[in-house]
């Protein structure tokens, strides 16, 4: 198992689909559980210390208003653990983003932008990458991709002012 994904609630759902579309054009194998670090403490615990036992190599958290969840599972692990602050209540997603950033010295994790599910499955795949070959060969070939689609967006330009096209040649 390369990724497991943890869930605050229900209602953070959505987040998967991004991250299961990243994960199915790399081929990554993933599983995703919901488990909350405020009204399931114990399954958090239980699902973060076995984790390494059953292979899996990163840990995605997704979380948001007082959002415990990536510090609790970093704290019963030493697998990577990514936070992703949740958009939700009063103050959109920012008591999330604070709450997932300002980790104590010793237990890190690393956060992702509020709601960034595409970022925080696509950095699982570079950590998993860094043991598998063939992976970091189709993440050249996708960022490639990426900036040969930035390259051909170009032509919905018509009709305003472009600078020399030069300055785009290699
Ligand atoms: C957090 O509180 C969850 O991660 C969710 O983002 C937020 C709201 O949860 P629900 O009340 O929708 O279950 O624990």
């Amino acid at each position: 198992m390369d990724v497991g994904f943890i869930l605050g609630s229900k209602s953070d759902l959505p987040l998967v689909k991004k991250a299961g579309e990243v994960f199915a054009f790399f081929g990554i194998s993933w599983e995703v559980t919901i488990a909350s670090a405020h009204r399931t403490p114990e399954d958090v615990v239980r699902y973060a210390e076995g984790a390494e036992k059953r292979g899996v190599k990163v840990l995605i958290a997704a979380a948001g208003l007082s959002a415990a969840l990536p510090g609790v599972v970093a704290a019963h692990t030493v697998l990577p653990v990514l936070g992703i602050p949740v958009h939700s209540g009063s103050l959109g997603g920012l008591d999330a983003l604070l709450a997932v950033t300002q980790m104590p010295p010793g237990v890190p994790v690393g956060s992702l932008g509020i709601d960034g599910a595409k970022n925080a499955a696509l950095l699982a795949v570079r950590i998993v990458a860094l043991a598998r070959r063939e992976l970091a060969e189709r993440l050249h070939e996708w960022r490639h991709q990426e900036a040969e689609n930035v390259r051909a967006s170009r032509s919905s330009l018509e009709g305003y002012p472009l600078p020399p096209e030069e300055l785009f040649r290699p």
